[in-house]
C-alpha cells in the first residue's frame, strides 16, 4: 500500500513539503547504497502520544553512520529534538512509523564515499499492522530462505544500513512468491540469524532462546531487547543461543520482534506446525504486555517514551 503522506519531512535541519522533499538522481547513496536508517513507533499513551525508544534508536543511528564512517552532522540531542519537532509538525496521531535516514548526497561520484556530503532526512507516516492483522493475530507461516543473511565480514551486521537490505528485499520476495508471510534467514554458518525485518524467539519448557545478534549477525533489535526485559520482568528466564531451523520445527512457542512488526507469532515454518500452529499463551501474554507497554500502561517502563506534547 503507498504512503499517504504527511505535511512535512525533515531535510537537513528544515520541515519541507511532503511533495518537495526530493533528490538528485546523482545522490552517491542511490547508486552505492550507503546509508542507514531507523524504523521507530509512537503510541498513543495517556499522557499523549509518546515515541517509544527514541533515544536507542537514535543511538542505534549515529553506530551505523560511525561504522559507515559517515560524519553525522548533528548530534544525538539534535536529531531527538529533531523526531518531536516533525511529530508536532504533521499532528501525528496513533499508530505512527518514523523513518530517520542518513545517506551520502549529491557531490563526487565514485565507490569512495567519504567526500560526499552526508544528509539527515526523518519521515514520518501511519504504518498498520506488518504482516497484517491477521498476521499479528493467528500467526505468519515462514519459509527459511534460500537467501543467507550476510557475512559479518562482507557487510557490518551491527548497522542498519540501507544497501544491506537487498539481501532482505530478495528473501522477502522469495518467500511472498512461494506462499509463504515471511522468510527465516540462515547465517553463513547454517544458523538461525533473523527473518528479513525481525528478530526471531522461540520458546521451549517454558524458557524464551533468542540468537545472540553478535553471534548471528543479526540487527540488535531494540524490541527484542524490550521483550527480553518484559520476560525476565514477567519471571521467565531468557537465554542467547544458537538456533538451527529445526529448533523452530520442535519448539513450543516461536514469534518475530521488530518495531513496524511488534510481536508476531509464528505459526509454521517450512510447513511444520510450532505447536498446533496456534499462537502460544507465553507469546500472547508478550504480545499484551508489549502492546501495554508502548503505551504507557505498565509502570516501569516509563523510560521508554518520549512523550511530544
Ligand atoms: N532485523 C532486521 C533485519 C530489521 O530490519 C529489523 C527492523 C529488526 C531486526 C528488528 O529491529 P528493531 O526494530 O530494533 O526491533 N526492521 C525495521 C524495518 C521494517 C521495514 O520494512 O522497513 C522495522 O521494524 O522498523
Amino acid at each position: 500500500m503507498p504512503v499517504q503522506p504527511t505535511p512535512y519531512i525533515w531535510m537537513d535541519g528544515d520541515l519541507v513539503e511532503w511533495d518537495q522533499a526530493n533528490v538528485h538522481i546523482m545522490t552517491h547513496a542511490l547508486h552505492y547504497g550507503f546509508g542507514a536508517f531507523e524504523g521507530i513507533r509512537a503510541y498513543e499513551t495517556e499522557r499523549g502520544l509518546a515515541i517509544f525508544r527514541l533515544r536507542e534508536h537514535v543511538r542505534r543511528l549515529m553506530n551505523s553512520a560511525k561504522i559507515l564512517m559517515l560524519d553525522m552532522p548533528y548530534s544525538e540531542d539534535e536529531i531527538c529534538a529533531a523526531h518531536v519537532e516533525l511529530m508536532r509538525a504533521n499532528n501525528m496521531g496513533p499508530g505512527t512509523y518514523i523513518r530517520p535516514l542518513v545517506y551520502t548526497g549529491y557531490g563526487e561520484t565514485g565507490i569512495f564515499p567519504l567526500t560526499s556530503p552526508v544528509r539527515l532526512a526523518i519521515a514520518t507516516w501511519t504504518w498498520g499492522a506488518y504482516l497484517g492483522e491477521e498476521g499479528a493475530a493467528k500467526g505468519a507461516r515462514l519459509m527459511t530462505s534460500s537467501w543467507r543473511r550476510h557475512d559479518s565480514n562482507a557487510m557490518p551486521t551491527a548497522a542498519k544500513a540501507t544497501g544491506m537490505y537487498i539481501n532482505s528485499g530478495l528473501a522477502k520476495v522469495e518467500a511472498l512468491r512461494a506462499g509463504f508471510d515471511e522468510a527465516l534467514m540462515l547465517g553463513p554458518d547454517g544458523r538461525i540469524s533473523e527473518c528479513s525485518g525481525e528478530n526471531i524467539f522461540i520458546i521451549r519448557g517454558g524458557v524464551l532462546i533468542t540468537p545472540s545478534p553478535s553471534e548471528a549477525g543479526a540487527l540488535a533489535g531494540i524490541t527484542q531487547d524490550s521483550i527480553i526485559r518484559i520476560a525476565r520482568d514477567l519471571g521467565y528466564e531468557v537465554r542467547h543461543e544458537a538456533m538451527i531451523r529445526t529448533d523452530i520445527y520442535l519448539a513450543d512457542e516461536c514469534f518475530m520482534t521488530g518495531t513496524a512488526a511488534e510481536v508476531i507469532p509464528v505459526a509454521s515454518l517450512d510447513d511444520r506446525l510450532v505447536g498446533n500452529g496456534e499462537p502460544g499463551p507465553i507469546t500472547r501474554e508478550l504480545q499484551a504486555r508489549y502492546s501495554q507497554s508502548v503505551r504507557g500502561q505498565v509502570p516501569g517502563y516509563d523510560d521508554w517514551l518520549t512523550y511530544c506534547n
